[in-house]
C-alpha cells in the first residue's frame, strides 16, 4: 500500500467503497465522476502506478484482472449490449490517479475515436 494513494485507501477500505465486485486481488466500484450511465473502475489491490510500471511478476495479476472484467460487466448488466474498457496512461492518456485502473464504460453507445 502506498500511503498517499486514494485507490490504495479504497482497496484497503480505509475509505468506504460501494464495491460491485471484489476478490482477493481486485475491487470494482463506481467512478465518482461518471462519463457514462455505467462507469466502473476495476483496480488491483496491489499498488501499481500505471500499466507502464507493471513488472513481469505482475503478469498473472494483469491476466486475472482481464479475466474478471467480463464478470464485473455481467454484474453491472453490461454483458448483453457491450461496454468499453479504457486504461488512461500518463499525461497524454489523461491519467489523473496514479494507481492502475481499468475504466468500464457502458449503458450507451460509445463513439470512436475518443476525444
Ligand atoms: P483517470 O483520469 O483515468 O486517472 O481516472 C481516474 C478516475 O478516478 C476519475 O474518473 C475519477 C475517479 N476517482 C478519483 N477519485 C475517486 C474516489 O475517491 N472515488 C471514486 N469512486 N472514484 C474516484
Amino acid at each position: 500500500m502506498q500511503q498517499d494513494c486514494i485507490f490504495c485507501k479504497i482497496a484497503a477500505k480505509d475509505i468506504p467503497v460501494n464495491a460491485i465486485y471484489e476478490d482477493e486481488h481486485l475491487i470494482a466500484f463506481p467512478d465518482i465522476n461518471p462519463v457514462a450511465p455505467v462507469h466502473l473502475l476495476v483496480i488491483p489491490k496491489k499498488h501499481i502506478a500505471n500499466i507502464l510500471e507493471a513488472k513481469p511478476e505482475d503478469t498473472a495479476l494483469l491476466g486475472h484482472i482481464m479475466a474478471a472484467i467480463p464478470k464485473v460487466a455481467a454484474v453491472a448488466g453490461l454483458a448483453e449490449d457491450g461496454f468499453r474498457v479504457v486504461i488512461n496512461t500518463k499525461d497524454n492518456g489523461g491519467q489523473t490517479v496514479y494507481h492502475l485502473h481499468f475504466h468500464i464504460l457502458g449503458g450507451r453507445f460509445m463513439t470512436w475515436p475518443p476525444g
